[in-house]
């Protein structure tokens, strides 16, 4: 079972790209090698020129990303771990899915539309496109999972559609791309912004008060827990629901970093005097949590050299799985010479 997932080295990774995404893609590595396949990660700079951005620090935002990966636990040994502007056959694939994509569907995705309004100097067809991009990264590989949080199932519904589009059109019977299903997590798919609970955190839509950054010392992180906005009732219950969704958010971050259902999240806080126990416990639990990523993080990162050549090492591998995708692809399409 090969699994692909790939992630945007902009901003600063917050705790729910964390339990999203980051934490799911470790995991990954030991159930893809059990199947006797192997995960693939990818940091999609590509992606992250598609909203205005300064090259300079994109650079440092992908190594800042890079040695996060690194420190929560992706080992070069047993996963693919690259950069996407290296392996130029994601690029080609894109351009190549665009004619079995609906420049409809396109224009309806829900990050287009919010990202684009977002775009004060100019809305760039990269981020039109970016869902094609999205498609290739995860196609190029044959992937048959697809880590993600909650947010990004809209994109993998039209990977899907342009999987099963491009079949039919050009694979002559043969299913020459994969259909790949995402693999959301039971708990955290969706962590909310602390300060406003019914939006998503976001490294571009939160404020800072409201994200909890994997690199935060446990000091900022108490300090944004505890200041995070819950309810007014009274006396205050603490459980899940529509009608509570900054208890919900606090329920399932603690679930999430202590390795436990929400509802036993519940019943541990039955004697719990308010909302303030709550918040205690869930800060103890992110701290921890975050604390060992931090630390490995901050031996990791200076040694940019060292970054370079690991991220070098997976290209050479994604690019000779990718490869060889491509060019069935291009067979099936009629471009390029006859193989
Ligand atoms: N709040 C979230 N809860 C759970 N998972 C999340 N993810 C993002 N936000 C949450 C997941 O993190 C992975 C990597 O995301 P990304 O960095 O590539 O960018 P994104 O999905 O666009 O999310 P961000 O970081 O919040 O950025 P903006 O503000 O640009 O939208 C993805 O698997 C995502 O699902």
């Amino acid at each position: 079972m090969r699994i692909f997932s790939g992630i945007q080295p902009t901003g600063r990774k917050h705790l729910g790209n964390y339990i999203g995404a980051i934490r799911q893609y470790v995991g990954g590595q030991e159930r893809a090698a059990a199947a006797g396949d192997v995960a693939i990660y990818c940091i999609v700079d590509l992606h992250a020129t598609t909203v205005q951005y300064d090259p300079a620090v994109l650079r440092e935002r992908l190594y800042d990303t890079t040695a996060i990966l690194l420190a929560a636990g992706l080992d070069p040994e047993r996963c693919i771990l690259f950069r996407q502007g290296d392996v130029p056959e994601h690029t080609e694939l894109c351009w190549l899915l665009c004619s079995v994509t609906a420049l409809g569907e396109l224009s309806r995705m829900h990050q287009f539309r919010d990202k684009s309004v977002a775009q004060r100097e100019l809305v760039s067809a990269g981020l039109l496109f970016y869902p094609v991009l999205q498609a290739a990264d995860v196609l190029a590989y044959r992937a048959v999972e697809v880590p993600v949080g909650e947010d990004q199932r809209e994109h993998l519904e039209l990977m899907r559609d342009v999987a099963t589009r491009f079949n039919a059109r050009f694979g002559g019977g043969r299913d020459i791309l994969v259909v790949p299903e995402h693999r959301i997590p039971a708990v955290g798919a969706r962590i909310m912004d602390l300060q406003d609970p019914t939006r998503k955190m976001s490294t571009t839509g939160s404020s800072e008060e409201g994200t909890v950054y994997v690199l935060d010392e446990p000091g900022a992180i108490e300090k944004k827990m505890r200041r995070a906005v819950t309810d007014s009732d009274d006396p205050p219950a603490i459980r899940r629901g529509d009608d509570k969704p900054g208890v919900t958010n606090l329920i399932d971050i603690l679930a999430a970093c202590s390795a436990r259902t929400p509802e036993e999240v519940v019943a541990s806080l039955a004697d719990a005097r308010g909302y303030g126990d709550l918040k205690a416990a869930a800060a103890a639990a992110v701290v921890e949590e975050l604390r060992p990523v931090r630390e490995r993080f901050a031996e990791l990162r200076p040694d940019e050299r060292l970054l370079e050549q690991t991220l070098a090492a997976g290209a050479e591998q994604a690019r000779a799985l990718a490869g060889a995708t491509l060019s069935e692809v291009r067979e099936a399409m009629g471009v390029g010479p006859p193989r």
